[in-house]
């Protein structure tokens, strides 16, 4: 049968100070432009397009430590948090196109403002959970994680232009899948918060299958927590998605990368998506960049009942010879 009719709620943010490489924020409108609002609504989606969000250049915007531009990337987040809150009040699942991952520090922290607690899902090959003191690069898109988790409030040093950010998430709360470039500061977090974790060797050794019924048999206590997807599209292999700032080998293939969709969709409890790290200028040829976008549309239909089996509608007729 056809997914349930779902309304979402789509929000651009062309955002790219989170890290150093331009292009990623051509994101949101290279997915438009192939051809996501149309597809989702062919499926059975109702789509309101929420449109790009505008950001302001920020001067002056010194590192603090060596995390960069906290100023830009701190209302950025604010920005995009109260967009995301918007979308959520007026009833439908979020889908957020970045921009890089920094930007999920608002869109994580816009949906939690809802008032539930959330489940989050992170598909990454980066945990992405350093905090501005372990940071070995100083972008804020490898440190999202760390400015949401209550058990790091202590950790965090104070940023300009970060004040208006409160930890939402708890670690027992959080499933990563796909890791397989993680900084010594991130394992240790990871470790010494008990984070449940779904590195490529778990997905070698159970199969994409088993790791999701383990990830939903992590996060589904007694309450059934609102999920929050956060997918980096740097969590699929490069011979996939080539077109992203920091390309790691060894990563999902484009089956194992839907399936994951798949399965969250099946849960129904999901709430809002982020797809993030798209990046045409990374691409080395326009196949490169198309391959790469086909994903990430095809990863949202998937969120939003698309399968591989094929589906019809409830009314459907044969055709009589
Ligand atoms: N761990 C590194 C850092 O903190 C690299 C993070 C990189 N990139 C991402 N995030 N695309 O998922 O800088
Ligand atoms: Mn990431
Ligand atoms: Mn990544």
């Amino acid at each position: 049968a056809l997914g349930q009719l779902r309304s979402v709620g789509l929000i651009g943010a062309p955002f790219s100070k989170g890290q150093a490489r331009d292009g990623v924020q051509l994101g949101p409108d290279l997915i438009r432009t192939a051809g996501l609002v149309h597809r989702l609504r062919e499926q059975g989606c109702e789509v309101k397009d929420y449109g790009n969000l505008t950001f302001e250049d920020v001067s002056n915007d010194e590192p603090i430590g060596n995390t960069k531009s906290p100023r830009a990337v701190g209302r950025a987040n604010q920005q995009l948090a109260n967009a995301v809150q918007r979308v959520k009040s007026d009833g439908h699942t979020c889908v957020m196109l970045g921009g890089d991952h920094s930007l999920a520090i608002g869109s994580i922290h816009g949906h939690a403002a809802c008032g539930s607690e959330l489940s989050v899902v992170w598909v990454d090959a980066h945990a992405d959970i350093n905090t501005p003191l372990t940071t070995p690069t100083g972008n804020i898109h490898g440190q999202p994680m760390s400015y949401l988790i209550h058990e790091l409030h202590t950790k965090i040093p104070v940023l300009p232009d970060f004040s208006w950010i409160k930890p939402c998430i708890a670690a027992k709360d959080i499933v990563y899948i796909g890791l397989r470039d993680v900084d010594p500061g991130e394992h240790y977090i990871l470790k010494h918060l008990g984070i449940k974790t779904f590195s490529m060797t778990e997905v070698d050794r159970l199969g994409i299958a088993k790791v999701m019924e383990q990830t939903c048999d992590h996060i589904f206590s007694k309450v059934k927590k609102p999920i929050h997807l956060s997918y980096d599209i740097d969590a699929l292999d490069p011979s996939v998605t080539p077109a992203t700032g920091t390309p790691v080998v060894g990563g999902l293939t484009y089956r194992e990368g839907v399936y994951i969709t798949e399965h969250i969709c099946q849960t129904g409890l999901l709430s809002a998506v982020d797809i993030v790290e798209v990046n045409p200028k990374q691409g080395r040829t326009e196949e490169e960049v198309r391959s790469t976008v086909n994903a990430a549309v095809d990863l949202v239909l998937s969120c939003f009942g698309r399968v591989r089996e094929g589906s019809h509608q409830n009314d459907y007729k044969m055709p009589e010879p």
